[in-house]
């Protein structure tokens, strides 16, 4: 008899409002007892909420980015004789299954391995408990009802499952994967070796500094081979203060680190005359003073209208509104556009959806509310989800020109330094003209050099006369 029962969240050792950062199950799934439902990331780590029972779910009451307790509804199973055993799960959470299955690592002896089902679902094994270096027994073959006369096979477990499966909840795992970390190769920090996203960045910041022996290209690798990170006791020559990387921080330094040591990165600098556009800027903005001031319009902002003068380029140059995959070039046919926000926790990313079916007026407001969004920590993960094109302006700030990181998966960044009146030559005599410092980073495997020129060029030329953008 069937029976629907509350999954909900366990003790999280005394965390609250933990955001709800990967949904494992969908209604209809099939799930083990102990199968991670939902993974939560907290400060400091991430978690799965298990399940409680075997069965079907039926419904998910959590969605990503939800924040939540100990004992929130996270959802509802249904368990009973009726329920099949779990028929399809995905090698990401079966390898985690299976660890959930030898309890909390090494120091648990392996878990006998289950006994063969004589169902359909049977005919895909039972997750099979694998210590690392521990031989792993043939199972027996599934013996089909009616079917007495198939021949005993044997199963090389060793030859189909790693020597060592690495335990880590899925986030971590796909965290791993976006970096290119083979897990194999880290070592878990946590109770029972488990493997945390943290290990996984000080995997990356070790190899990046060449504290780990990469694979070498006779091994048939192409790992970064450099020399060790300097260490230094740097109070042997002075008072210091240690401060801990936020979590931002900690993040978007993995990030960074990868896209910059794997991306051929090349910088295109022009300079836009903006002289008009900003005269345009100063006049709009003066004119709805008054609606300024009562909050009932937003100031248009520079970036703004960068945002729009960029769609349109990237229209017209489709490869750098794209991504690699693999071998093929994925072309998106919609527009999100990053900025770069700088928050007192680190930098973040706002992506501004469909700034193609937006005027100017809309994207200066939507900017304003997720840069404070973004500097209060309030930004949802699908608000910094999605870009195309990432643009970053420190002219508010100063300074002539920098080399912006790309923000993989995308292939382009726009950099934007301070504007300034500069002596331009028309021809015949010198005249103040306001210069915008453009810096476009691309990646040279998607982009070529000819293209990057015609990109910024271009571009200059719609920030110069916005009305070739309606061309
Ligand atoms: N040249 C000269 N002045 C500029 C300018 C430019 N290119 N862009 C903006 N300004 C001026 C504006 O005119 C405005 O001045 P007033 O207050 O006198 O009008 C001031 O700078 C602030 O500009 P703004 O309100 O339009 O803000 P913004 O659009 O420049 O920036 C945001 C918004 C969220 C991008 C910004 O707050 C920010 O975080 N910038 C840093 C981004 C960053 O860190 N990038 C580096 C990433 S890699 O580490």
């Amino acid at each position: 008899m069937a029976e629907l029962k509350e999954a909900r969240v366990p003790d999280i050792g005394g965390h609250g409002d933990v955001p709800v950062i990967e949904l494992l199950v969908k209604p209809g799934d099939t799930v083990a007892k102990d199968q991670g439902l939902v993974t939560l990331e907290s400060d400091k780590a991430t978690m799965e909420v298990p399940s409680p029972f075997a069965g079907v779910v039926k419904e998910v009451k959590v969605k990503l980015g939800d924040a939540v307790s100990e004992g929130a509804l996270v959802a509802i199973i249904e368990v009973g004789d009726a329920v099949p055993a779990p028929a399809s799960t995905s090698p990401l959470v079966g390898e985690v299954a299976a660890r959930s299955a030898a309890g909390e690592g090494a120091a648990t002896p392996p878990a006998p391995l289950p006994a063969p089902i004589k169902t359909e679902a049977a005919k895909v094994p039972a997750p099979v408990a694998v210590e690392s270096g521990a031989p792993v027994p043939a199972l027996a073959p599934v013996a089909e009802p009616g079917q007495p006369g198939i021949p005993p096979m044997r199963f090389e477990a060793d030859a189909v499952l790693p020597a060592k499966v690495p335990y880590a909840s899925p986030a971590v795992r796909l965290f791993a994967r976006e970096l290119g970390v083979d897990l194999a190769q880290v070592g878990g920090s946590e109770r029972g070796g488990r493997i945390s996203r943290e290990d996984v960045q000080k995997f990356v910041k070790a190899a990046l500094a060449g504290g780990i022996a990469a694979p070498t290209a006779a091994a048939g690798g192409s790992g970064l081979n450099l020399i060790a990170w300097p260490k230094v006791d740097f109070a042997k020559f002075g008072a210091i203060e240690t401060k801990p990387l936020s979590r931002i921080q900690k993040i978007s330094g993995a990030n960074l680190a990868r896209n910059w040591a794997m991306i051929p990165h090349v910088t295109q600098h022009d300079d836009a005359d903006i002289t008009e556009l900003e005269a345009l800027r100063v006049a709009l903005n003066e004119e709805n003073a008054k609606a300024i001031a009562a909050g009932k319009a937003g100031k248009l902002t520079m970036l703004a209208f960068l945002i729009k003068a960029c769609v349109a380029a990237l229209s017209r140059f489709p490869t750098f509104n794209a991504s690699l995959d693999g071998d093929n070039l994925v072309l998106k046919q919609y527009f999100h556009i990053g900025f770069a926000a700088d928050t007192p926790n680190g930098l973040v990313v706002p992506v501004l959806r469909d700034a193609d079916q937006k005027g100017v007026a809309q994207i200066a407001r939507e900017m304003g509310e997720l840069a404070a969004l973004a500097r209060d920590g309030k930004l949802k993960p699908e608000q910094m989800q999605g870009g195309c094109f990432t643009i970053s302006s420190l002219g508010g700030i100063g300074g002539t020109a920098f080399t912006p990181i790309i923000n993989a998966p995308e292939v382009a960044i726009l950099g934007v330094s301070k504007s300034e009146t500069k002596p331009v030559w028309n021809g015949e005599k010198f005249k103040p003209r306001l210069m915008l410092p453009l810096s476009l980073s691309y990646d040279h495997r998607v982009i070529d050099g000819a293209a990057a020129a015609r990109f910024t060029t271009y571009l200059g030329q719609l920030l110069a006369d916005l009305r070739r953008a309606m061309l």
